[in-house]
């Protein structure tokens, strides 16, 4: 029987590759979308189905994780088998400005849709698996490198909230015996990254700067040391948590780390220029607590669930900078255009 699935944070970054794979694999799939004066679909438009169409299997409802009655609606007109929570106010330094929103979505919004699942459960008597989107940033200040054992130590009310979230994802597992999985995803990007995350806030300069529309690039900590992955790797592992035949929490991650200033080396030595000639510091983008160094055994997943990213940093990288340089080849024509 073909499945359907719901994914909350559908027009995120990972919600449009999670999306693509899942159609790919003949799903029906449900997204939940924020309402907004403005389109926020733009990563859907190349899937995008026309729900009057016959055979049309992506459908998109307005929802919020803010609202539990309109979960509980969702998942009665959805019915899903699988339910992906990838919704999230999941900018780290926007938390330290935003910390009881940032909760109220990261936290709360999860306790929300597990609770309107479990009730869903109840009322069906359908087995729904969930999957939470946990994070690399739970493990904070723990020196590397980071397995599922060990302890979380957030530095960030985005990261402490997702540390709440990962503990009522074991706790309904245990207390309902509900199939609640945990991914652990370290850093993970793609030329769908939202344009303020470090990596593609200097792939996206880049491009610019080649093509003669921006000449400094502001940043803030270059020491930082990121596992960075390719996104559309990891929806995989996303996905196969929840095939098992138990739940389980995994760490999915390249097991390679690489500070900022490398990935600036990098992405610049793409287009044969150097970096130190257009980055500048501005001490507005240092976190009131920082990350220093993320680095991921992903073994488990590798062992468990056969998952292994195929994309690696250098590849990545140059993905990202091709992909800016031709955004930045199109603003220009624009901008000479008038
Ligand atoms: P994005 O920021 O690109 O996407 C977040 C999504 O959440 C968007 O669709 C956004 O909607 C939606 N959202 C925000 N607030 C709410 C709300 N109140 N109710 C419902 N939806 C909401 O994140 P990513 O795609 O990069 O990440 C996906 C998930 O994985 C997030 O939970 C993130 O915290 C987590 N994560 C990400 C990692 C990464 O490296 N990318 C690593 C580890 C975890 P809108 O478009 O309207 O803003
Ligand atoms: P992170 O990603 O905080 O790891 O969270 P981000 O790209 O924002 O920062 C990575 C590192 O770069 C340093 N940095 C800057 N960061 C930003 N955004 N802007 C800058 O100008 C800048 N200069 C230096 C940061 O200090 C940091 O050390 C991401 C998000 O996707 C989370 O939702 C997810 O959970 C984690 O990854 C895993």
């Amino acid at each position: 029987m073909p499945k359907t699935a719901l994914i909350t944070g559908i027009t995120g970054q990972d919600g449009s590759y999670l999306a693509e794979f899942l159609l790919r694999e003949g799903y029906t799939v449900h997204g939940i979308v924020r309402r907004s004066s403005t389109f926020s679909t733009e990563r859907l438009d190349h899937i995008y189905q026309d729900p009057h169409d016959a055979g049309a299997r992506l459908f998109l409802h307005y929802g919020d994780l803010l609202d539990g009655n309109g979960l509980n609606q969702v998942l009665a007109t959805s019915d899903p088998d699988e339910v992906y929570n990838l919704g999230a106010q999941s900018h780290v330094r926007v938390s330290f400005d935003q910390p009881l929103f940032t909760a109220d979505v990261v936290a709360t919004g999860c306790l929300r849709l597990l609770e309107a699942i479990r009730n869903r459960q109840q009322a069906s008597g359908k087995q729904i698996r969930f999957y939470q989107a946990g994070s690399s940033e739970m493990y904070g200040a723990t020196a590397p490198p980071q397995t599922e054992a060990t302890p979380f130590h957030p530095r960030s009310p985005y990261a402490a909230a997702k540390v709440a979230a990962h503990w009522y994802t074991v706790n309904y597992r245990e207390s309902y015996d509900m199939f609640a999985c945990n991914g652990i995803l370290f850093n993970h990007e793609s030329p769908r990254r939202g344009e303020t995350f470090v990596t593609r806030k200097i792939t996206r300069a880049l491009g610019r700067i080649v093509h003669g529309l921006q000449d400094k690039l502001f940043l803030g900590n270059l020491d930082a040391k990121r596992d960075w992955g390719f996104a559309g790797d990891y929806v995989r592992a996303m996905w196969l948590m929840l095939q098992q035949d138990a739940p389980d929490d995994y760490v999915v991650a390249t097991g390679t780390s690489w500070s900022v200033r490398e990935f600036l080396e990098q992405a610049f030595a793409v287009v044969d220029k150097s970096w130190q000639d257009y980055v500048e510091f501005d001490p507005r983008y240092l976190r009131p607590a920082e990350v220093d160094h993320l680095h991921g055994d992903s073994s488990k997943a590798q062992q468990q669930l056969g998952w292994k990213p195929e994309v690696d940093f250098k590849a990545l990288v140059a993905m990202m900078v091709e992909h800016d340089l031709e955004m930045g080849r199109k603003e220009r024509i624009l901008a000479d255009a008038g």
